[in-house]
């Protein structure tokens, strides 16, 4: 034991100044590399961390990150951090490294009070990308609104922090060792949570398929899901190493962005578009927690994903009883809603981002849930994970023995179908998106009964969340107009973007079990984009003809 005593004299108290732009964004603070390396930047928001946790004095600790440019120089300062603020514990992964999930995973398996994670997901990477930082609490999920809210707070009157001196923490070897009274456990990354999903899944099953000629193509995007798909896939599944791409994590991520949507992912689209496509196509994120899911000669867009596999679940054997109850973010397509009113459990509407889920998972209300931004996840972790939805698709094809058009086609016959895209319009200036909103917001009132086309408004609003467990109340979670017909359109501003602003117009219309199901998205939704731009006046304000990204 090293004595208290002793352990002050390695203490330093560093006087800092506060910075005015810590506020964390949908999922943690997410900013440029070169603003994450000002002086005290980092320092600062993690100081501020412990700050307003107080029980992480004396607690366990997760830490990991998504592997991008600064995660190897961020967690060396962030432990010594975690040290000199009386952590007793860390928990590291290997070369600092873990996937979101994984973390989550760990953080519940260890008993943690929380994990810090480093990572700017879908972000670009490298010295001109960005970097971020997640905390996630005992449960394993984000912290909710009223936490990240006070550890806002903190960086704004943040006068000093503490760091301890000592030399770096060698994280290329597996064991414990010591940064000043706290431990440090540097662990297999992959282990614990390719254990979990063995757990829920059958891999017997699984491998049967791919040995009877089963092809897929995985593409890790050179991001940190690559180790766990080597793990999972190639070592305890036997699939052949050809199927996975860009299995190496890259601190720029090979140049690419890893954000598993058409634009992003141009060559796993050509691939399962192309003739000889294999069965089928899956990617993840930067932090591993997203997924999109592909068979030959169909995308299934993630609004969809979530209904299918809610529909499909009980063909898995941790989820042979079916769902109790499913979540989705308020932006996402009611697909899952006509899953759920069949299966005749609740579905809940949340705003966007996980920690919405948090409640709800932690109270046994819901099974499943998903984000239409390629986000799927259930009760096994507290995030989103895109290996777990993978797998879950490849259990479900295993078992059923159909392919994915089959899957998506019968969904559609007999659920009808949820068009549904979404258009982003990335980097646009600050003032300019914000004008949107306002405007938008300031017609609501006079909207409904408003004729546009063939549409007639039924309702709109700025939509508010009322936690069903805590009852704390989100207000302005994003702009939603339904018709009568069931079409409807929602715009909000992004909360990860680190430029400018990014606005988000999702746009839905129902097709019922009889009606035309084979349509391509843009086309059935062409006259909703219309009435939405119509409405809300995007491409004038913005100065955008088209969007950066349709997914
Ligand atoms: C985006 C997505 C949202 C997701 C969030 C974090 O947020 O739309 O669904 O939860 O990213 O994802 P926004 O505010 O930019 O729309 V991440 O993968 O931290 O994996
Ligand atoms: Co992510």
């Amino acid at each position: 034991m090293v004595s208290r005593s002793r352990m002050r004299t390695y203490v330093k108290t560093i006087r800092t100044r506060p910075f005015k732009d810590q506020r964390p964004g949908t999922s943690g603070l997410r900013k440029k590399v070169r603003v994450f390396r000002q002086p005290n930047y980092l320092e600062n928001y993690i100081q501020s961390i412990f700050d307003v946790i107080t029980h992480l004095r004396g607690g366990v600790l997760v830490f990991g990150g998504d592997g991008r440019y600064y995660n190897d120089t961020a967690i060396q300062i962030i432990l010594k951090m975690a040290a000199a603020n009386g952590v007793s514990r860390a928990i590291v992964g290997h070369r600092g490294m873990l996937s979101t999930p994984a973390a989550s995973c760990i953080i519940r398996k260890h008993m943690a009070a929380g994990g810090i994670i480093l990572s700017a997901s879908h972000n670009p990477g490298g010295p001109d990308g960005d970097f971020g930082i997640k905390y996630n609490g005992a449960n394993g999920g984000p912290v909710v609104e009223s936490v990240t809210d006070a550890i806002f707070a903190n960086t704004k009157s943040i006068r000093t922090y503490s760091i301890v001196d000592a030399p770096d923490i060698d994280l290329s070897k597996i064991g414990v060792s010591r940064i000043s009274g706290m431990d440090v456990e540097v662990i297999n990354s992959v282990s614990d949570y390719a254990d979990l999903l063995e757990s829920l899944f059958d891999f017997e099953a699984i491998k049967a398929m791919f040995t009877g000629g089963f092809s897929m193509c995985f593409d890790a995007m050179h991001a940190v899901t690559g180790p766990y798909a080597t793990e999972v896939f190639i070592k305890r599944i036997g699939v052949d190493p050809s199927q996975i791409a860009n299995a190496t994590p890259l601190p720029d991520f090979g140049g690419g962005i890893p954000d598993p949507n058409p634009t992003c992912n141009r060559t796993l689209f050509k691939t399962m578009f192309g003739d000889g496509a294999p069965d089928f196509g899956a990617a993840s994120d930067g932090d591993g927690d997203r997924n999109i899911i592909l068979g030959r000669g169909v995308y299934v867009s993630p609004s969809d994903s979530l209904a299918a596999i809610t529909a499909n679940a009980h063909l898995a054997p941790g989820y042979r009883d079916g769902p109790c109850g499913v979540a989705r973010s308020m932006a996402t397509s009611r697909a899952i809603d006509r899953v759920a009113d069949k299966l005749g459990v609740p579905c809940f509407e949340t705003p966007t981002g996980w920690k919405f889920f948090g409640n709800l998972l932690d109270n046994g209300r819901v099974t499943f849930c998903g984000e239409e931004s390629a986000g799927t996840g259930s009760n096994h972790v507290r995030e989103k994970d895109g290996l777990w939805a993978i797998l879950m698709w490849l259990n479900i094809l295993a078992a059923s023995g159909k392919t994915v058009r089959t899957i998506m086609d019968q969904l559609w016959r007999s659920h009808g179908r949820n068009y549904y895209s979404r258009h982003d319009y990335e980097g646009v200036e600050t003032d300019r998106a914000e004008s949107v909103m306002a405007n938008l917001k300031a017609k609501l009132a006079d909207l409904p009964g408003q004729t546009f086309v063939n549409e007639t408004v039924s309702r709109a609003d700025s939509f508010t969340y009322r936690d069903p467990v805590d009852g704390c109340v989100s207000e302005n979670q994003g702009v939603r107009v339904e018709c009568e017909s069931g079409s409807r359109f929602i715009v909000r501003l992004s909360g990860t973007s680190t430029e400018g602003a990014t606005l988000r117009l999702y746009v839905e219309r129902y097709e019922g079990p009889g009606g035309n199901l084979n349509m391509d998205p843009q086309v059935a939704l062409t006259d909703i984009v219309n009435i939405a731009d119509r409405i809300a006046g995007i491409k004038v304000t913005l100065g955008r003809g088209t969007p950066a990204i349709i997914s």
